[in-house]
């Protein structure tokens, strides 16, 4: 077999020597014979066999703070946690350095670069000869979702960083039971990961070893992920972004299911009734706020399932299940407080990796937004002395928290269930300071599906790029569709025929948190409060809410909005659901151009939906 064939799922089990220190109690051989070939070309100087244990997590964070990539914080303020700084130029992912390898140029579609897959596989294999000497190989197999769930999948990572093994731990269900999954016959996705930094003998690390050079490959009809240069976030741990939507999104679409940039959460209201929700929002625009929410209201409880992805597909019933792939959360530091988010603050209490956030002189976390007067002295992200004056940010705008989803007070107790949770609505969202209403609620699900491919969103640091600049970010999963996207508009409405079939279509609402007043502040006063839209949504379910038309969608009607103990006055509240017909018909050009460039692959449905648009604007 040669390094870039597609190993097999089927292969017979292998015995290896039962002694050896590092060697995995069951032997797939299709992995031991991938893993063997990768290290003749990577020329590790070890390797690694990840059982995912606590000890195994112990011994790597010792080694990680000997190392100098983590240093542990006050244990008596933050027990058992670690603070990372990343290389200043290794901080967010790197969508101009992501490829989407399919054999034809036109299956990557516009949206995403392509790269003659022959060629890039050259170039990977190139780059990574010799890539990982002087280090180790830590071979990682993982299962996305709860192992042995008919929704959860299985993968491969190599990675010779530290850093990631121990972040996947995290974010995933990583070790012996996974291989033992795979070992059973379970198909399984190999994922490629170095930080591109081979030691020469005797040459001393550097606390984040990466490489100018970046890539961030996936192959989807072989169903391969390559990364190269980068430790962070989203480029490395290649079981989230990666797998778990650019890879799962291509075997949704042959498998027909949806996997989605969503979080999850369960809605119980005072009469006891619960609802699951399932939201897409783009990068660092409020999915794991909205996950962890804790309602304003009296009477309402919002638990957590998931807070970035979710898989979907139609149960054994008929009904729209969905799970979440992942086990822990990666989450945006800044602006999280006790006063927006006191679930993730109690969350992040202890057994946590902290990237790029700033250190207080006692040992503690801080980020811009988790006190409203920051501390006088720090060590910003970048390990310098910090006071307010500086005129910079102490804690990098992209810096995150990593901890397992177990420490969450607010997950819900189904959050593992392997038949996954019940949708009974979607809501799509995005960052937008003007035109869109702080909540519609779509009229069917294919003007649902054109309300999700029409987000935009303004960009914010979770990506290279400018913030604050809008894009059309379709389902938020611009940077995260490994095929191309007007295949999965198609691909979102035959769904929806297929649904119709069954029980209950869920209905579709749009959000946006974010619309600004004249004065550039936020109308709306977001986080708990939010807990008021979702209420407005599941009255709407149970046929109890008001709504009136509007050329957007049904909106609340006057008194259809909670508003109690709310301090936001009429004119406030006008403009957060004006809806500005000059404005609306320039964001349909926009819309109409941006649909355009599908060209032949560009659903007619939503070119219709489209048209529809325009006639209740010209109305
Ligand atoms: P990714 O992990 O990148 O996918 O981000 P996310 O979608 O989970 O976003 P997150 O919940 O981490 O929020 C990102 C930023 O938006 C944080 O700084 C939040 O404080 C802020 N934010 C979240 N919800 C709201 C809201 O309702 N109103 C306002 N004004 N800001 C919010
Ligand atoms: C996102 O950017 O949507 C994230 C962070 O959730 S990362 O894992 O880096 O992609
Ligand atoms: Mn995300």
């Amino acid at each position: 077999m040669t390094l870039l064939d597609h190993p097999r799922a089927d292969s017979p089990l292998e015995d290896a020597p039962a002694s050896a220190p590092d060697a995995p109690t069951v032997h797939p051989a299709a992995v031991i014979d991938w893993v063997a070939e990768l290290a003749e070309l990577m020329q590790p100087a070890d390797i690694h066999w990840c059982d995912g244990s606590t000890r195994e997590r112990h011994e790597l964070l010792q080694l990680l703070v000997a190392n100098g990539t983590l240093e542990q914080l006050n244990p008596e303020l933050r027990p058992y946690s670690f603070l990372a700084r990343s290389h200043e130029a290794d901080v967010a992912r790197l969508e101009s350095r992501t490829f989407i390898c399919s054999a034809e140029k036109i299956d990557a579609g516009p949206t995403n670069n392509w790269a003659e897959p022959t060629r890039m596989r050259a170039e990977l294999t190139d780059l990574m000869r010799g890539s990982m000497r002087g280090r180790t190989m830590y071979v990682m197999p993982f299962s996305m979702g709860p192992v042995g769930s008919p929704m959860a999948k299985l993968g491969v990572q190599v990675t010779d960083s530290p850093y990631v093994v121990v972040s996947t731990g995290s974010m995933t269900r990583m070790g012996t039971a996974a291989l033992e999954e795979i070992a059973a016959g379970a198909e399984w996705v190999p994922a490629i990961h170095t930080v591109g930094a081979p030691l020469a003998p005797g040459e001393k690390d550097v606390a984040w070893p990466c490489n100018d050079t970046k890539y961030i490959v996936h192959f989807p009809e072989t169903r391969e992920i390559f990364s190269y240069g980068s430790a962070y976030g989203g480029n490395a741990i290649l079981a989230k972004k990666a797998f778990a939507l650019r890879i799962a999104s291509v075997q949704a679409r042959d498998e027909g299911w949806l996997a989605e940039h969503m979080l999850l959460i369960k809605v119980t209201a005072p009469t006891g009734r619960a609802y699951h929700l399932a939201a897409a929002f783009p990068s660092a625009c409020g999915k794991t706020n909205l996950a962890m929410l804790s309602p304003s209201i009296p009477g309402w409880k919002v638990e957590t399932i998931g807070d970035d992805i979710a898989w979907l597909r139609i149960g054994a019933d008929g009904r729209l299940r969905a799970i979440n792939p992942e086990a822990g959360f990666f989450g945006v530091a800044p602006g999280t407080s006790a006063k927006t988010n006191p679930t993730a603050m109690d969350t992040l209490w202890g057994n946590t990796v902290f990237t790029n956030v700033a250190r207080t002189e006692d040992g503690d976390v801080w980020w811009e937004g988790m006190t409203s007067t920051p501390p006088a002295h720090l060590t910003d992200w970048r390990g310098n002395a910090w006071t307010p004056d500086s005129g910079v940010p102490a804690a990098h705008p992209n810096s995150r928290f990593t901890v397992s989803a177990r420490q969450c007070p607010s997950i819900a107790s189904t959050w593992e269930d392997p038949e996954g949770v019940v949708i009974d609505a979607i809501i799509f969202g995005g960052r937008r300071a003007t035109n869109v209403p702080l909540v519609v609620e779509a009229r069917d699900w294919d003007h649902g599906v054109f309300l999700g491919a029409t987000i935009a969103s303004e960009q914010t640091a979770a990506a290279e790029g400018t913030v604050g600049e809008l894009r059309r970010d379709p389902f938020a999963m611009l940077p995260f569709c490994g095929y191309n996207m007007g295949d999965y508009f198609a691909h979102w409405l035959d769904f929806g025929r297929r649904l119709r079939r069954s029980a209950r279509v869920p209905r579709v609402f749009q959000v946006n948190w974010f619309r600004k007043g004249a004065d550039g502040s936020f109308l709306w006063p977001g986080f708990g409060d939010n807990a008021r839209v979702l209420q407005w949504m599941v009255e709407r379910l149970d046929g109890t809410a008001g709504a009136v038309d509007s050329p957007l969608g049904s909106i609340p009607t006057a008194d259809g909005l909670n508003l109690d103990g709310l301090d936001i006055d009429e004119s406030r509240l006008g403009e957060l659901f004006a809806q500005d017909r000059e404005a609306l018909r320039v964001e349909a050009d926009d819309i109409e151009t941006f649909f355009a460039t599908f060209g032949d692959r560009m659903p007619a449905e939503l070119d219709r939906q489209l048209e529809l648009l325009r006639r209740r604007l010209a109305d």
